[in-house]
C-alpha cells in the first residue's frame, strides 16, 4: 500500500522547479546586471541604443508573459491537496487509486466559471468548472468534471455554437460573462435538449457561497472494470462536507463590484489560515442491464440517474489544504484531459464524453504551445515517462543513447510494453458495430422529463429563485420573439412558471393562476402557488420528485466557514465583541470587526475592515455590538444602515446587543420587521413594527423570540451571552426567507 506521506510526493516533485531568490541580478542566461533601472543611451538625453540587450531581453520577455487564456473556462482558481480512500471499490474496479484504501493520492482541483474572460468576477451565474487531477502510481486521472450534474447540449458537434452564443457577442463584445443576452436565448430557445440544464443554471445551484459549498459531477457515465474484466458503468459526485449552499442573485450581483475574486479569495484564505477544503467522493455503480430498464438514457448528459434509483455510495474524502505557489505556472499552465484516465476506468460511449476527448489535448497544443506540455512541472506525472517521443519545441528531457524507436535490440528492447497483468492500459473490449449515421439515438429524444424532475423538487423558494432569474435573464432579451420562444419551453416545464416569467415580461400570462411576484416569501400567495405547481415527469424512472436535487433539504448546516462583520466604532463594548468572536471561532466560524476607521476602537478591538472599504454582501452575517460612544457614532452612518438592510433583504442572520439595538431599531430591518403580541410576525395581528414597539422591550419577551425565527437576535446587556450564542444557531441556519417585505428594502 503508498505510504501516507505520498500526497507530499507532487509537492516536492513541484518543489524541484521553485527557483529560490538568488542573490545577485542576472538576466536570463546568468549575466549580472549592473543597473536595471536605465536603458543605454547615446548621452544623458539622447536616443536608446540597439545594442541594449539587457533592456531588450527584459522587454521581450514581457511582451511575450502571456499565454492564450481557455476558451472557456478562463477564469479559475486551484489548489493542492489529497484524496483518501475510505473504502474499497475492488467489485468494480482495480484501479490502485480506487482499491488502495488508506492512501493519499496527491491531488490539484481547479475550479473555475465557464463564460467569462480571465478577469472576469467569480460571482457571475454560471456553471462552475470542478476539474480534479490525481497523481496517481499508475499516472495521472483527471475527473474534468462540473458543479452541475447535466450539460446543455447531448453532442459535442454543437459545443462551438453553444459557446460562441453565450460569449459575448461578436460585433461590440458585450455582455461579460453574463447569459442574459439575445445571442445565447437565440440558440438555447432553439435547442430543447438545454432544457433540464437551463433549470439548474437558474437555480442557486449556479451562484454558490463558496468552493467547498458545492457539489461537483463527472457529469458523464463512465466504466469501472474489475480485476475479473467485468464492467460497470459509474458517476462519480462530490459532495462538500459543509453542504452545498449558495449566494441571492443580488447579493451575487454586488459581490461582483466590491470582491470580484470572492471565491478565489475565500478559498485561499481558508487554506492560508490552516483550514481545509473537503468533499466526500461518491460513486453511482450499476450494470447496462440496470441501464437499459430504465425510460432515460445513461449515455445522454442531459440526464441525471435519481439517487433514489441508484444511491451515491460515499467512498473516500478529498481534502484541498495548499495554496499554489505561483498562479501561472500552476493555475493556468495546468492541462486537464478527460482522456487521462488509468487502468481499471474506462469511458462509455455518451456522445459528448467521446468528443471531449478529442478536444482536450488539442486545445492544450494551443493554450501551452508545444507538444511537450506534460514535461510542466504541474503537468507532469509522478511516475517515470519513457518512450520514444523525441524533441519539439521546449523540449526539457535529455534523452541519451541512441535509440529513440521500438522495437529495437540495440537499446535492449526497452522500454518495454507492459502487458495488462502487470498494470498495461487495456481499452474495455466493448461490442461495437453499426452503420456510419450521423443522427440522435430516439433514446436521447425526451428534453422536457427531468427538467420537471428537477423543478417539482424545489422547494417553494427554490422555485421563487428560479422563476426571479429566468424573469432577470429573459427580460434583458431584446429580441421578443426570443422571448415567447423561450415561454413556450417553459411551459413545457411547468404552466405556473411560465406564467410568472410571463408576468415580468409584459406578455399575457399561460395559465390563470398566477400570483404578483411579491419578491420573497411576503407574497404568500405566491408561495403557496410555487408550492403546489408541479408537472407530470418523464424520462425520470418513474419518479416525480427526486432526492438530493433541492439545496435546501437535507444538506449540513453548520456556521464552519462563515465570516460575520462586527459593526463598532470608537468606544465600542470590547467586551461584546471578544465574546462574540469567540462563540465564532469555536464553531470554526469568524468575526470581523468593521469600524469607523482601521485599527484601534478601544479596549484592545482593533477593526480589519471599515464601513466604506467593505459591505455585508461580503459576509454572512451582521452584528451591532453595544457601547455607547460607539453607537452614537454608528447612527450618523448611513453605510452602517445600510449593512443593516443588505442583511436583511439577502436573508442573513442580523444581531444587536446592548446599545447596538438602537442601530437595528432604526434602520430598514426596524421599519419593515413587524412585531406581534405573541403572534405571528407575519401578518395583519401584528402591533406594530420593530421601531414602534421599541428595541429595549423586546430583549426578554415574546417579540424577542419571534425575531429570532427570522433570524433577528437582539439581546439586552443582562442576556448578552444567550444572544450570542442563538446568533451562532442563526449563522448555522444561513438564510431566513420568511421575512416580511425585503423587497421595500431600498439597497
Ligand atoms: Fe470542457 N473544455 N468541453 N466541458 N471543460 C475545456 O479545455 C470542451 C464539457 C470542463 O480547469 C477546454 O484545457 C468540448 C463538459 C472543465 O482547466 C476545452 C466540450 C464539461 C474545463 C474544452 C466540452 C466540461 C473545461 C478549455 C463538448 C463538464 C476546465 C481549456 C464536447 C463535464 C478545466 C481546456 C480547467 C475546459 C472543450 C464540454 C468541463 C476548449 C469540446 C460537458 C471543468 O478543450
Amino acid at each position: 500500500m503508498a505510504k501516507k506521506s505520498s500526497a507530499q510526493n507532487k509537492q516536492a516533485d513541484l518543489a524541484r522547479a521553485v527557483t529560490p531568490p538568488g542573490q545577485s541580478l542576472t538576466d536570463n542566461l546568468g549575466h549580472a546586471i549592473s543597473d536595471d533601472q536605465n536603458s543605454l543611451r547615446a548621452g544623458p538625453r539622447g536616443p536608446t541604443l540597439l545594442e541594449d540587450f539587457l533592456l531588450r531581453e527584459k522587454i521581450h520577455h514581457f511582451d511575450h508573459e502571456r499565454i492564450p487564456e481557455r476558451v472557456v473556462h478562463a477564469r479559475g482558481a486551484a489548489a493542492h491537496g489529497y484524496f483518501e480512500l475510505e473504502k474499497s471499490l475492488e467489485a468494480y474496479t482495480h484501479a490502485q487509486v480506487l482499491t488502495e484504501v488508506g492512501a493519499q493520492t496527491p491531488v490539484f482541483v481547479r475550479f473555475s466559471t465557464v463564460a467569462g474572460s480571465r478577469g472576469s468576477a467569480d460571482t457571475a451565474r454560471d456553471v462552475r468548472g470542478f476539474a480534479v487531477r490525481m497523481y496517481t502510481q499508475q499516472g495521472n486521472w483527471d475527473l474534468v468534471g462540473n458543479n452541475i450534474p447535466v450539460f446543455f447540449i447531448q453532442d459535442a458537434i454543437k459545443f462551438p455554437d453553444l459557446i460562441h452564443s453565450v460569449k459575448p457577442e461578436p460585433h461590440n463584445e458585450i455582455p461579460q460573462a453574463a447569459s442574459a443576452h439575445d445571442t445565447f436565448y437565440d440558440f438555447i430557445s432553439l435547442t430543447p435538449e438545454s432544457m433540464h440544464m437551463l433549470m439548474w443554471v437558474h437555480s442557486d445551484r449556479a451562484i454558490p457561497r463558496s468552493f467547498d459549498m458545492m457539489e461537483g459531477f463527472g457529469v458523464h457515465t463512465f466504466r469501472l472494470i474489475n480485476a475479473a474484466g467485468k464492467s460497470h458503468f459509474v458517476k462519480f459526485h462530490w459532495k462538500p462536507v459543509l453542504g452545498v449552499h449558495s449566494l441571492v442573485w443580488d447579493e451575487a450581483q454586488r459581490i461582483a463590484g466590491k470582491d470580484p475574486d470572492f471565491h478565489r479569495r475565500n478559498m485561499w484564505e481558508t487554506i492560508e489560515k490552516g483550514d481545509t477544503l473537503e468533499w466526500e467522493l461518491g460513486i453511482q455503480a450499476f450494470t447496462s442491464e440496470q441501464a437499459l430498464k430504465w425510460d432515460f438514457d445513461v449515455l445522454d448528459a442531459t440526464k441525471i440517474i435519481p439517487e433514489d434509483l441508484v444511491p451515491v455510495q460515499r467512498v473516500g474524502k478529498l481534502v484541498l489544504n495548499r495554496n499554489t505557489e505561483n498562479y501561472f505556472a500552476e493555475t493556468e499552465q495546468v492541462a486537464f484531459m478527460t482522456t487521462n484516465i488509468v487502468p481499471g476506468i474506462d469511458f462509455s460511449d455518451d456522445p459528448l464524453l467521446q468528443g471531449r476527448n478529442f478536444s482536450y489535448l488539442d486545445t492544450q497544443l494551443s493554450r501551452l504551445g508545444s507538444p511537450n506540455w506534460p514535461e510542466l512541472p504541474i503537468n507532469r506525472p509522478l511516475v517515470q515517462v519513457s518512450n520514444n517521443q523525441r524533441d519539439g519545441h521546449m523540449r526539457h528531457t535529455i534523452n541519451p543513447g541512441r535509440v529513440s524507436y521500438f522495437p529495437n535490440t540495440l537499446g535492449g528492447g526497452l522500454p518495454a510494453e507492459v502487458p495488462a497483468s502487470k498494470g498495461g492500459f487495456v481499452t474495455y473490449p466493448e461490442e461495437v458495430d453499426g452503420p456510419k449515421l450521423r443522427v440522435r439515438a430516439e433514446s436521447f429524444a425526451d428534453h422536457y422529463g427531468q427538467a420537471r424532475l428537477f423543478w417539482n423538487s424545489m422547494t417553494p423558494i427554490e422555485k421563487e429563485h428560479i422563476t426571479h432569474s429566468l424573469q432577470f435573464e429573459l427580460s434583458k432579451v431584446e429580441t421578443r420573439a426570443i422571448r415567447v420562444r423561450m415561454l413556450d419551453h417553459l411551459e413545457q416545464i411547468n404552466v405556473v412558471l411560465a406564467s410568472q416569467v410571463a408576468l415580468a415580461l409584459g406578455e399575457p400570462p399561460r395559465s390563470k393562476q398566477t400570483a404578483q411576484p411579491g419578491g420573497s416569501a411576503d407574497s404568500a400567495s405566491e408561495m403557496a402557488l410555487l408550492a403546489a405547481a408541479t408537472s407530470p415527469t418523464t424520462a425520470s424512472g418513474k419518479l416525480q420528485q427526486a432526492k438530493a436535487l433541492s439545496q435546501e433539504e437535507g444538506q449540513p448546516k453548520s456556521a464552519k466557514g462563515r465570516k460575520v462583520a462586527i459593526l463598532a466604532a470608537d468606544g465600542v463594548n470590547a467586551e461584546h465583541v471578544k465574546a462574540v468572536q469567540a462563540a465564532l471561532k469555536a464553531q470554526g466560524a469568524s468575526g470581523e470587526v468593521v469600524g469607523n476607521h482601521l485599527g484601534d476602537l478601544g479596549g484592545g478591538i482593533v477593526a480589519v475592515k471599515t464601513l466604506g472599504n467593505t459591505d455585508a454582501v461580503l459576509f454572512d452575517a451582521v452584528l451591532v455590538a453595544g457601547g455607547k460612544d460607539s453607537i452614537k457614532i454608528l447612527m450618523q452612518r448611513g453605510d452602517a444602515f445600510a449593512f443593516l438592510g443588505e442583511a436583511f433583504k439577502h436573508a442573513k442572520p442580523i444581531g444587536a446587543l446592548g446599545e447596538g439595538v438602537e442601530v437595528l431599531t432604526a434602520s430598514d430591518v426596524g421599519r419593515l420587521l413587524q412585531v406581534g403580541a405573541g403572534k405571528p410576525v407575519v401578518g395583519g395581528d401584528a402591533v406594530g413594527t420593530l421601531s414602534q414597539v421599541g428595541a429595549a422591550s423586546l430583549a426578554a419577551g415574546p417579540a424577542a423570540k419571534q425575531l429570532a425565527e427570522q433570524g433577528v437576535i437582539v439581546g439586552s446587556n443582562g442576556g448578552t451571552q444567550t444572544a450570542i450564542s442563538q446568533f451562532v444557531t442563526a449563522l448555522a441556519h444561513h438564510r431566513y426567507w420568511n421575512r416580511p417585505q425585503v423587497a421595500h428594502v431600498p439597497v
